[in-house]
């Protein structure tokens, strides 16, 4: 039986601290010595039981992605954990990922992914620990790696020659079982026990062109499944469905900008009835209709509103929850359910505790992000498959779809601007201006209306009552108007500061704007307050959603 080997580093690394949603870097940075495995062997040591245990690894094929995999499982062999569950090609979505958790009662999984930046030699990397309830670590865990990241100067590994990934198969690495597994399948039938596949394939068959753009990331393998082999699509319907280690150059976020090519064939030339695309890891979506793009937060409103035409759904839902900066919009409908709706700070980490204690069955974000409790993760596949079920029920397209849900419940007209990898002290500067600006701006005059509250947005989980401040600078207006500004924390360089601008209309003839102009004054009033385009050097933001 081969040795366990101790391997010794000459200085902790004081840098891996996980950010929104694990530790993100340039690829170049994770390929320095030792630099992953000290965050592996940080992550095995802040588990409980891990001896013996199940743990679930794979990502979303970026550079990288295979080595990783199989340094991990050397390492996790070390700490004998008993059985390791790899998908074939080390493919793995993050729903997937966290669906597998579950079905395999695993303590957790480790995945490999920087999400929705670009991957290759130049892009970045990242490794996401999710838990034994199939969610992102929560805050005490991820602090946890942290502290232990900054001390460590070893690790340990069982240096054998890992079987390569592509078949199915099953292994024996010193105590530790390596199973390869088809790891689209289950997911698959988790999708096709939630959604009726059969009528959305008539709805399809019958003149409603679709089109899926898996971004060269990590869908496409599920889509195929899904779409071609089991509703009977012509795989016409898939753009860059073959997974790359460089995303075939492309910048997996699907947004308008960076999904550039799909909005074109939805919104200018019109050539299709729906489109949709996800992110590197599978998390996040986009939905367009034939000349219609539908922003995430009227998303999740629509997806809560109709969640009595999806088989899954059927036997009524208990909440709702959404991330601060994304719109009211859901609250309109949760209001009209009689449901609660919950308001928790950026991450899906924060819906973990609402989903596992039954008060939410629904949950989404602004940042393209929408999912429930079938798994603990956002699921971009899934709202795909929502969509398409409630359309194919209604027998209507998008764009009817949005106006008249707009008809009924009113819109919250939204928008959110990026200035991305801005010099970090230029968006600490914009930042620091506006949180010290906070308290003579309660009861200011802005943008034809008054400020009513004007705070750094704070959180107390409902479950476990732990604290989480400073979650964002907030701005409430007497007409109900938001706006929020936040630094992301999942950018690799230098800093990205987000503006989120929010207007409610009830009013009939208020509905059909174009969200730029429906919420020019507040984005005109923000940049007379606090200079950003003189301080970013930049006339328009990097991306407008
Ligand atoms: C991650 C989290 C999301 C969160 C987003 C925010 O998304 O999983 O819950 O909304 O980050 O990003 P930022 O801090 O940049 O605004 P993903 O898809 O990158 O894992």
């Amino acid at each position: 039986m081969p040795a366990i080997k101790n391997v010794n580093v000459s200085h902790p690394f004081s840098d891996q601290k996980p950010g929104t949603s694990g530790l993100r870097k340039s690829t170049k940075k994770f390929l320095e010595k030792h630099y992953l495995e000290i965050f592996i062997e940080s992550i095995l040591s802040s588990l409980d039981n891990v001896e013996g245990s199940t743990i679930i690894v794979g990502g979303d094929g970026r550079y990288g992605n295979d080595n990783a995999i199989k340094k991990i499982v050397q390492i996790c062999s070390a700490h004998k954990v008993g059985t390791i569950i790899v998908p074939t090609r080390g493919l793995l979505s993050t729903p997937a990922a966290s669906n597998l958790i579950r079905d395999y009662s695993a303590i957790g999984g480790i995945i490999l992914s920087a999400s929705h930046n670009p991957g290759g030699l130049e892009g970045d990397f990242g490794v996401k620990l999710n838990v034994s309830n199939g969610g992102p670590a929560p805050e005490f865990v991820t602090e946890k790696i942290y502290t232990y990241s900054q001390s460590l100067t070893s690790y340990k590994l069982i240096d054998v020659e890992i079987p390569n990934l592509k078949d199915e198969g099953s292994f024996t690495i010193h105590q530790t079982k390596l199973e390869i597994i088809d790891g689209v399948q289950s997911y698959v039938s988790l999708m096709e026990d939630i959604f009726d596949f059969d009528q959305i394939g008539d709805f399809l068959k019958n003149d409603f062109s679709i089109v899926f753009d898996a971004m060269n990331a990590v869908t496409g393998p599920y889509a195929k499944r899904i779409f071609v082999d089991r509703i009977g699509l012509s795989d016409q319907c898939l753009l860059n469905s073959e997974p790359m280690p460089d995303f075939g150059n492309l910048h997996p976020d699907p947004n308008l900008t960076y999904a550039n090519k799909l909005a074109d064939l939805l919104l200018n030339k019109k050539l299709y009835s729906f489109g949709a695309a996800c992110d590197g890891d599978g998390d996040r979506n986009m939905i367009l209709g034939k000349g219609c793009f539908v922003n995430p937060s009227d998303s999740l409103a629509v997806i809560t509103a109709n969640t009595g035409l999806v088989p899954g759904y059927k036997k009524g839902i208990s909440g709702v929850a959404r991330s601060m900066p994304t719109s009211m919009a859901v609250d309109v409908v949760a209001k009209e359910l009689d449901i609660p709706c919950y308001e928790t700070p950026t991450g899906w980490k924060f819906f973990g505790n609402l989903l596992d204690s039954g008060k939410i069955t629904i949950c989404g974000e602004e940042s393209f992000g929408t999912g429930s409790n079938h798994v603990r993760e956002k699921d971009g596949l899934w709202a795909v498959l929502f969509w398409l079920q409630i359309l194919a029920q209604k027998k209507c397209s998008v764009t009817d779809l949005m106006q008249n849900h707009w008809l009924h419940f009113g819109r919250n007209y939204y928008t959110r601007h990026d200035y991305e990898s801005i010099p970090s002290e230029v968006a600490h500067q914009i930042y620091q201006d506006l949180e010290n600006q906070l308290q003579k701006l309660n009861g200011a005059h802005f943008a034809s209306s008054v400020i009513t509250q004007a705070d750094n947005y704070s959180y107390v989980d409902p479950i476990d009552k732990s604290l989480s401040d400073k979650q964002g600078l907030r701005l409430v207006l007497d007409n109900g108007s938001r706006i929020i500004l936040r630094l992301s924390g999942t950018g690799t360089k230098g800093s990205t500061l987000r503006l989120y601008f929010e207007r409610p209309s009830k009013s009939q003839n208020d509905l059909f704007l174009d969200p730029q102009i429906a919420l020019k004054d507040l984005i005109i009033g923000i940049d007379h307050l606090l200079n950003i385009k003189q301080l970013t050097k930049m006339n328009i933001p990097t991306v407008i959603t």
